[in-house]
């Protein structure tokens, strides 16, 4: 196999120069190349069969313990003006950046196979899809992207007629992490991932394409990338709203994508259009809609169980390949957060010892086709994707921000969205549980400043004929014995509840200075164990904790400097002013 597309022809033979692999795969997508690529693995020992039994299909992949998550320090958006990446990115001069990049290439795949993997973000036939091809010389990502993304002949064929792609280069290279780097042009449509085998600095249709340079892309051309899953939530007349939610990484977005309705509130229902990516453009009449770039899922396995999300949890036994998980001694997949079974060898191979940490790594991981999900909805293949009612912000907070409140309009909402903060998780490298601020949960991933993106947001609206409702959800805030006050999982169905009846103008609430926020009557919490003082402790708003907050949000926006859109600072002004 090869190609009629000249440029991606050349581009190979280039990469090829520079890498100088024993071999070239051109990657079809089809199930005996996958089955062949299985096959190598286990032989090399890169991969571990599960129990066939228990998990059909099922492997499990042990990655080098120094790489286990994103690595955010090392990862670079290479623009010609600095100021064009922002504060908010790690720059480097792009002719620097290649020269550096370039050299821990030079050679790296001598004695490997070349794999070319073309691939489709987005359903094939939509015009809001948009495809890459990923150099890599990693079998796992091969058989990660097949799955998460519509990969090989027919992505190719997609290429060969648009005639365009984005090009990215990736190796694992020996896995140090001194000789790590994760380069981004988004000039140029491409990156260059070297020294991880692992998530998103490796499969690059995810957090790179479909993120940093689609977010790009998407300024350019009048459309939105974001860190957003996509959920239908269907009431028991049948009405069907769908939300695009974005939330910080291991922040609960595969959780609430598959929700699950608790049997208290019966005829609702909930359908999974994407846990992670959101592509939103505005369609001829004026409506936001949505599409999943993604084909699967590659989600936090510690947790998951039949109470927190059973549809995830059949859904990860069979297909799946798991990462960095625990085995019990009958090989069955084992993790913190399981009622049952017991770890033999924890995600490093070792003989389990609670002395060495938890039996899983916090940031092991699942890859499964999203086809697999109990609640997966058709529309997922739809090329002209959801319309959008509502868009939610949100990110763990053991304090401040209460339980849900609604933006006074679209200008507001991209304040809340912009003044967001969150508890760092094990989903990057760095310290957990630091509250950092993370814009629309775009911190990492944002492929350009900051204040353009803002602006971009802000521009938006005159294109819309009715712009979403713009809402915050908090599902983390805590008492002062640092208890949960809210459940989570299925009784936030209750939240979206009163979301959705808001946007069909049906449920009340009060306004306060930070927005709109139900009084406890206006939340169906019947059947809820919920004292009356913990449901106002949820919905409380301190006026002393938001100044507070709202004098951060003031400094933050500072560091955009004049890149800020003065909507931006005049929203935070009027709601730092109606705080006292
Ligand atoms: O490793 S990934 O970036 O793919 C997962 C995440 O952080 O959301
Ligand atoms: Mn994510």
């Amino acid at each position: 196999m090869t190609t009629t597309n000249a440029a991606l022809r050349d581009w190979v033979a280039d990469a090829a120069k520079l890498t100088r692999p024993d071999r070239i795969q051109w990657c079809d997508g089809s199930q005996s190349e996958r089955d062949a690529l299985i096959e190598l693995m286990l032989a090399r020992g890169e991969l571990i069969t599960l129990n066939q039994e228990t998990h059909p299909h099922c492997y499990l992949h042990r990655s080098d313990p120094s790489d286990v998550a994103r690595v955010e320090h090392l990862t670079y958006v290479c623009t010609r003006n600095r100021e064009d990446a922002g504060p908010n990115n790690n720059w480097m001069d792009p002719a620097e950046a290649h020269r550096k990049v370039d050299a821990l290439f030079d050679g790296c795949m001598h004695g490997r196979t070349m794999y070319v993997v073309p691939y489709c973000m987005g359903p094939i036939g939509s015009p809001y899809a948009r495809c890459g091809v990923e150099i890599t010389d990693s079998p796992y990502v091969v058989l990660n992207m097949r799955i998460m993304t519509r990969m090989g002949v027919p992505a190719l064929q997609r290429i060969e007629r648009d005639g365009t792609f984005v090009r990215g280069l990736h190796s694992i290279g020996d896995l140090d992490p001194e000789r790590r780097l994760i380069m981004h042009f988004p000039e140029d449509l491409s990156i260059k991932s070297v020294g991880s085998g692992y998530g998103g600095n490796a499969l690059l249709g995810k957090k790179c394409h479909a993120l940093r340079i689609a977010s790009w892309q998407a300024r350019d051309e009048g459309w939105l990338a974001e860190h957003m899953l996509i959920v239908g939530v269907e009431s028991p007349e049948g009405e069907t709203h769908y939300l695009a939610c974005a939330f910080p990484s291991a922040c609960g977005k595969t959780n609430l994508a598959m929700l699950v309705p608790p049997a208290t509130l019966p005829g609702w229902k909930v359908w999974t259009i994407g846990d992670d990516i959101a592509w939103l453009s505005i369609d001829g009449e004026g409506r936001l809609r949505a599409i999943n770039p993604e084909s699967g899922f590659f989600g936090v396995v510690p947790g998951t169980n039949p109470k927190t999300n059973r549809n995830a949890y059949e859904m990860i036994r069979r297909n799946t390949i798991y990462t960095n998980v625990a085995v019990t001694a009958d090989g069955q997949p084992w993790w913190e957060g399981l009622a049952d079974g017991k770890p033999a060898r924890d995600w490093q191979g070792r003989p389990y010892d609670p002395a060495n940490g938890p039996a899983a790594h916090p940031n092991s991981r699942f890859t499964v086709a999203a086809s697999q999900n109990p609640s997966y909805s058709p529309l997922t293949e739809a090329p002209e994707g959801v319309p959008i009612s509502a868009i939610l912000f949100g990110g763990r907070r053991r304090k401040v921000a209460p339980l849900v409140y609604e933006a006074r309009d679209w200008r507001h909402g991209v304040l809340v969205g912009a003044g967001m903060a969150s508890e760092t998780t094990a989903a990057a490298v760095g310290k957990v549980g630091v509250v950092r601020r993370d814009p629309m949960a775009m911190k990492p991933f944002c492929g350009y400043n900051f204040g353009d993106y803002w602006a971009h947001w802000l521009n938006l609206e005159g294109k819309m004929n009715k712009p979403p409702r713009v809402f915050h959800v908090n599902w983390f805030r805590q008492d002062n014995d640092g208890r949960f006050l809210w459940p989570g999982f299925g009784e936030n169905l209750r939240v979206l509840r009163w979301i959705v009846d808001r946007c069909a103008g049906r449920s009340g609430a009060r306004e306060t200075p930070i927005g709109f926020l139900p009084e406890p009557r206006d939340l169906d919490v019947r059947g809820l164990a919920l004292g009356e003082d913990t449901l106002r402790k949820l919905l409380e708003v301190d006026p002393a904790a938001w100044r507070a907050e709202m004098d951060e949000i003031a400094g933050y926006l500072d560091d955009f400097g004049n890149r800020v859109p003065d909507t931006l600072t005049g929203e935070q002004r009027k709601t730092r002013a109606a705080l006292g």
